[in-house]
């Protein structure tokens, strides 16, 4: 059963962090949205409120209008530029450096772990910074951008599109490997700011279970995991995690 605590972190979550040999991180969108950043399930503000995130990640919504999915990737890409790495990015960062093993995965495109300083991470859902020819899948480093359609490849003249996985594609294959080996193999699986619905990264804390490790939910509210896991800390990332690095720091017994 799990145990809702937030402040002080569990004496036994600390001392089970502090003892892990190997340490897995699972992220969601709820981790940026501190840094401003919407996530999917919950309302959009200004020029793009009218429409459903969840319709416009897909391959039919790009075939059928575009323009309309690459001036939504447009205008997240810009929001993404923008935005700062918060506090509970700059926690993973400093979790990695502090412990034997650990590794990010993260659903996010958004790019704001690395610029917080995570280098050993897995991207499932590929970065909104690069953008990829539609037919080859081949990575285009730069485009022209005409003002009234979405640009073409110099190559072949297929469409343009931004490198992300949307719903029915695979995610990369590498990648997932990673994610799946790391679930398996890690000491504590982390699961921060997902509303844990997506698939297949929403079965990782459920394999992490099964091969032994001790899950940790991160999220303000409960999500369908909520009752599978050892540990929810109900609270936003960017207080929790960093509570949670003071943890270790205090009397963890397996930091570097
Ligand atoms: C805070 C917070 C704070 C707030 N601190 N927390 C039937 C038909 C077709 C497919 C399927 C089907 N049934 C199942 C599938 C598979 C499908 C799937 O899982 N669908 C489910 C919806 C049922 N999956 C796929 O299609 C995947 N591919 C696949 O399975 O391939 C095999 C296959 C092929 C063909 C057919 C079937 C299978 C691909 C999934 C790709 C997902 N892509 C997106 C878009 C990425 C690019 C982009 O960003 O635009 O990924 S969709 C979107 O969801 C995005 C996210 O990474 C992902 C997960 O969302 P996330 O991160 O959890 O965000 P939210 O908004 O859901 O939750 C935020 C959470 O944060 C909330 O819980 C808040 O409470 C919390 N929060 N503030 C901490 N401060």
């Amino acid at each position: 059963m799990a145990q809702n605590a937030f402040a002080p972190v569990p004496r036994a979550l600390a001392d089970a962090l502090g003892a892990a040999r190997y340490v897995a991180a699972l992220t969601g969108a709820g981790i940026s949205a501190e840094s401003g950043l919407a996530t999917f399930r919950e309302a959009q503000t200004g020029l793009w409120a009218r429409f459903d995130p969840r319709e416009l990640a897909t391959p039919s919504a790009f075939a059928k209008n575009p323009k309309l999915v690459w001036e939504w990737y447009a205008w997240r890409r810009e929001q993404a530029a923008a935005a700062e790495p918060n506090a509970g990015h700059r926690a993973l960062a400093e979790l990695e450096r502090r412990l034997p093993r650990f590794l990010l995965i993260t659903q996010n495109v958004d790019g704001l772990h690395q610029r917080a300083g995570s280098r050993n991470l897995v991207e499932l859902h590929g970065n909104i910074g690069r953008v990829k020819c539609s037919r080859e899948g081949t990575i285009v480093e730069r485009w022209d951008a005409p003002r009234d359609s979405v640009p073409r490849c110099a190559s072949c003249g297929a469409l343009l599109r931004p490198d992300v996985v949307w719903f029915e594609e695979t995610l990369p294959a590498d990648a997932l490997a990673q994610a799946e080996a790391a679930a398996r193999e890690c000491d504590m699986l982390l699961v921060i700011g997902t509303s844990a619905e997506v698939y297949p990264a929403a079965a990782l804390p459920a394999s992490a279970r099964a091969s032994g490790a001790t899950v940790v939910e991160i999220n303000p509210h409960a999500t369908p995991l909520s009752a599978r896991v050892d540990y929810a800390l109900r609270g936003p990332s960017g207080a929790v995690l960093p509570a949670l690095l003071a943890s270790l720091e205090a009397g963890g017994s397996g930091a570097k």
